[in-house]
């Protein structure tokens, strides 16, 4: 690590204390960056990194709603407004009870890199909130959403900050923001993304992210001349993510034998398909946090307090949540002979995990390429917003198909580029700095 890298991440540190999440993300990219600023002195002579790491804007808000007991409640809500050099702020909103600021910073920050790489003119931003999904009411739900968007609708609109789902935001929340949000700018726009069919949303966005990780891996594949038909695939979590992963990768020819929350994993030997699919659905809608009825319902194996990763497979899909593959969880992986590990939840994978799969050669697909596909298809949601038109599935889905071929195959010139052929960690981070560098030098001081 150079000295000029370690001090930009020392002053991260120094500035921002008990961010660990924001450390690591500004570390990743860091590394990779330091072969852009080798041949190209100049972004270090305008300080691009040091002004990339300190958002444009942040914004943290009371969050106050009541239970259907009549209880109070205080939440905190947050948006971080990150770099808007080549496109409003975008980026999801997650309400999970770990949210804090460094989790909301780090996330806000893999979003830029990740949003340029789709080729969409989108700046990177993220939201959320502490407040905890599980076991509340609908309408409990709505009250916290509504209250939510009252303060932060004065900081958002379809050209300055875009918003969308993450961990514990789908449909249903943001039609419940999106609602809020037009009462009280008297204003049907496209302020948010991931809205209803008959509300101005896309079709394949639920299923996007998903799909966009499985034709990632797939594109990995093929440079082995391999295909995702017949492999067996371990996915973590049992989201949205994860569904939309596991349908596509049945659609190939694939078989998921692993779903996992944080009460454990299931091991389907069968494979997760059919019902089992509809199923995640309501497991997922049920806000229970626990992944052990599936077992109960299709009687297979469930392992309390356990990762997926001990099992033998051809292929891992994180698809949970940050940090969830440890170095003794890429060791197993590595041991039971699986080739490739695609992240479909942002950084999921600890900084030392990623240098063992990609020393051992497993083809090591990052979050930023991997998962864009869902921000990608916000990306359309929006364009098909501004025509006022909806395309098909099918146009939607070609486009999404397109555009992860695309991130791959810059990932790919971008590494042996830079003279590590193979590494789709550099090929990300330096393909997807540039674009937003080059931008911000063209605009001055910004
Ligand atoms: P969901 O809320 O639909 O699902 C999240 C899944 O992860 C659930 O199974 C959840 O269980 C589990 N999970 C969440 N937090 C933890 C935790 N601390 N420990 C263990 N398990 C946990 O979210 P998504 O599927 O939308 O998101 C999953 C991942 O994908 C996240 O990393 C997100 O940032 C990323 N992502 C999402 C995109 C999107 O468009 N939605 C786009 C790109 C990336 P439970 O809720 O029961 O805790
Ligand atoms: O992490 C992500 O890319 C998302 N949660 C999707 C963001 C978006 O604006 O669609």
């Amino acid at each position: 690590m150079s000295q000029y890298i370690e001090s930009i991440i020392e002053e991260v540190k120094a500035k921002n204390p008990a961010e660990p999440e924001f450390h690591q993300a500004v570390r990743e990219v860091g590394e990779s960056l330091e072969l852009v600023f080798e041949k190209h002195p100049e972004y270090q002579y305008a300080k691009i990194f040091e002004r990339m790491v300190e958002p444009e804007r942040v914004i943290m808000f009371r969050v106050p709603w009541m239970d259907d007991q009549g209880e109070y409640h205080v939440n905190r809500g947050f948006r971080i407004e990150m770099n808007s050099a080549i496109g409003p702020y975008k980026g999801g909103l997650r309400f999970h009870p770990s949210v804090t600021l460094g989790i909301l910073k780090f996330l806000a920050f893999e979003q830029v890199f990740k949003n340029s790489l789709t080729t969409l003119p989108m700046g990177g931003g993220k939201g959320g909130s502490d407040f905890n999904p599980k076991g509340k009411s609908d309408n409990e739900i709505m009250r916290f959403c509504q209250s939510f968007m009252t303060e932060l609708f004065r900081h958002i609109g379809p050209n300055t900050d875009v918003p969308a789902g993450d961990i514990g935001v789908g449909t249903r929340e943001i039609g419940y923001l999106f609602g809020q949000y037009k009462r009280l700018k008297n204003e049907f726009s496209g302020v948010l993304t991931g809205k209803g069919l008959n509300w101005g949303g896309s079709l394949i966005r639920p299923e996007a992210t998903g799909y966009g990780v499985v034709y990632f891996t797939e594109e990995m594949l093929k440079t082995k001349g391999m295909t995702i038909e017949g492999k067996t695939v371990a996915v973590s979590g049992f989201g949205n993510v994860a569904w939309g992963a596991v349908q596509k990768i049945n659609e190939l020819g694939g078989k998921v034998v692993t779903l996992s929350g944080p009460d454990g994993f299931i091991y389907d030997p069968d494979g997760v398909k059919g019902e089992k699919v509809d199923y995640m659905l309501k497991l997922r809608a049920s806000n229970n946090d626990a992944v052990e009825d599936y077992a109960k319902k299709f009687g297979v194996e469930f392992f309390q307090g356990k990762k997926p990763w001990g099992v033998k497979v051809d292929i891992a899909i994180p698809c949970a949540t940050e940090n969830e593959i440890y170095p003794d969880d890429a060791k197993s992986l590595i041991d039971n002979g699986c080739i490739a590990v695609c992240e479909a939840a942002n950084m999921p994978t600890t900084l030392e995990a990623v240098k063992m799969f990609q020393e051992a050669g497993v083809l090591f697909g990052p979050a930023k390429a991997a998962n864009a596909g869902g921000v990608a298809t916000s990306g359309l949601e929006m364009s098909q917003n501004s025509m006022r038109l909806p395309w098909s599935k099918e146009e939607v889905d070609n486009r999404l198909h397109e555009i992860m071929k695309r991130i791959h195959n810059t990932c790919l010139e971008t590494a042996d580029k830079f003279g590590t052929p193979g590494n789709y960690v550099n090929g990300a981070n330096i393909a997807g700095f540039l674009k937003v560098a080059d931008a911000m030098m063209d605009q001055g001081l910004v």
